[in-house]
């Protein structure tokens, strides 16, 4: 049965708060403080159980081998010698964030009727631009059954690619065929823009999707400036419905226009900034929601961070949408603040694919009994805590390699092992 599988990226051993992330005020806030691998993981495992639970289909992708010596050694050094923010960007935990592992267009959507992924090159920031040869070799696996899926290679340099943070679907179900939005942003701002639009273009050219069926629109540049590294922090869709910041786009009318068009019966919730600010929306992570639709009818739900249920303005607007008799109906906050204090909330965590879960390589699919053993692994050998001035230390990195090492042996997936 072809329905949305949530893939989520295992919180690896090395996560740390290194201030990587120029643009992402998350990151930049937390640089330096401590980090707790091993909550964090526990963290991401309980919103896949969560969801497991609403009934959603669930999957999930290794941590990469980190750190990255063989990135290291292009760049001529080591572990030992590299520079601290050079080793911090080889030891990055970041494929965590796996809406940014790839763009998935459903074969309702592509010209030969399979359904495309192509990995995103993440290339603006150092520490994820070396992300991709090991997000490819897992998505290779995962999907390897060729009569159903088409992985491609990366969009080439200098088009940066940011995957499907910033891409969005509009469909009467998640089966029949769509409108697929591409929101790309313009260099110029205090920050840099991710997603460049000829990133897009030849991400929808690639998957063969239909020019009447696809949307080109721009980041507005105020949500840019203000902290939204990604389109995801602004808006989400899911279904029929665009649920967005009111300062989510550029020439946000003409936009809205050419999604009417396209796809008349959308429905749009545009959240105005007199009721929750640009400013608390990207605080809260409110537009960072998993908005997922839930079996028997139930409508849809917002799988939200606890920190939109803390900022009054937000809270109280969701509780009015919830009780508008509007598709939203549920709001479920999870916790998962060791992953937002680097600027990751429940969507950035997640890659959906839209595809018959049995076409799926099995050991990439959740199940409880399983998240029971990847929780058992990461108890027992996930560090509790770690700064970032730790990354030097020789004890450090035992630690590490062999904690992904004894989960790709429990998951069996020890051809990941590079
Ligand atoms: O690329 N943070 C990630 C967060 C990605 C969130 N993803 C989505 N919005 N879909 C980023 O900025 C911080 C790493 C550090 O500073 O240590 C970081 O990479």
């Amino acid at each position: 049965m072809i329905q949305e599988i949530n893939f989520d990226g295992i919180i690896g051993p090395s996560h740390n708060y290194a201030g990587l992330s120029l643009g992402n005020i998350a990151s930049s806030t937390n640089a330096g403080e401590a980090s707790y691998p091993r909550q964090a993981a526990l963290q991401g495992i309980a919103k896949m159980r969560h969801n497991i639970d609403l009934g959603l289909a669930q999957g999930f992708f290794m941590p990469l081998d980190r750190p990255n010596i063989g990135w290291l050694h292009a760049l001529g050094t080591t572990v030992e010698k590299a520079e601290s923010h050079i080793r911090a960007a080889a030891y990055s935990a970041s494929s965590m964030w796996a809406a940014n592992a790839a763009t998935i267009s459903p074969a309702a959507d592509s010209a030969d009727g399979k359904c495309h992924l192509t990995v995103a090159n993440l290339q603006t920031m150092p520490h994820r631009s070396h992300e991709w040869p090991g997000t490819l070799a897992q998505l290779q696996l995962a999907f390897a059954d060729h009569d159903h899926f088409r992985v491609h290679a990366p969009v080439p340099p200098p088009f940066g690619d940011e995957g499907a943070a910033n891409h969005m679907r509009l469909c009467a179900s998640h089966g029949e065929s769509g409108v697929e939005i591409f929101v790309y942003g313009k260099t110029g701002g205090p920050f840099p823009a991710r997603q460049h639009i000829e990133s897009s273009k030849a991400v929808a050219r690639k998957h063969g999707l239909s020019e009447d069926r696809v949307i080109f629109a721009q980041q507005s540049e105020k949500a840019i400036a203000a902290g939204a590294f990604h389109n995801d922090v602004v808006a989400v869709a899911n279904d029929q419905l665009l649920f967005a910041h009111e300062d989510a786009f550029e020439h946000r009318d003409k936009f809205y226009a050419e999604v009417a068009r396209k796809f008349p019966a959308v429905e749009i919730i545009t959240v105005p900034a007199e009721k929750v600010s640009l400013a608390n929306a990207i605080k809260s992570y409110l537009f960072n929601a998993q908005l997922v639709t839930l079996p028997d009818n139930g409508g849809m739900a917002l799988i939200l961070p606890t920190e939109a249920k803390d900022n009054q303005a937000v809270w109280s607007y969701l509780q009015n949408l919830v009780s508008s008799n509007g598709p939203i109906r549920k709001l479920c906050p999870v916790d998962v603040r060791q992953s937002m204090a680097n600027g990751g909330g429940p969507a950035c965590l997640r890659l959906r694919v839209v595809a018959d879960p049995m076409r799926v390589d099995q050991r990439f699919m959740a199940t409880p009994e399983k998240l029971d053993i990847i929780g058992e692994v990461v108890e027992k050998y996930w560090p509790e805590t770690l700064l970032p001035g730790q990354l030097v230390d020789a004890d450090l990195f035992e630690q590490v390699q062999s904690a992904r090492g004894k989960l790709l042996q429990r998951v069996q997936l020890t051809e990941l092992d590079s």
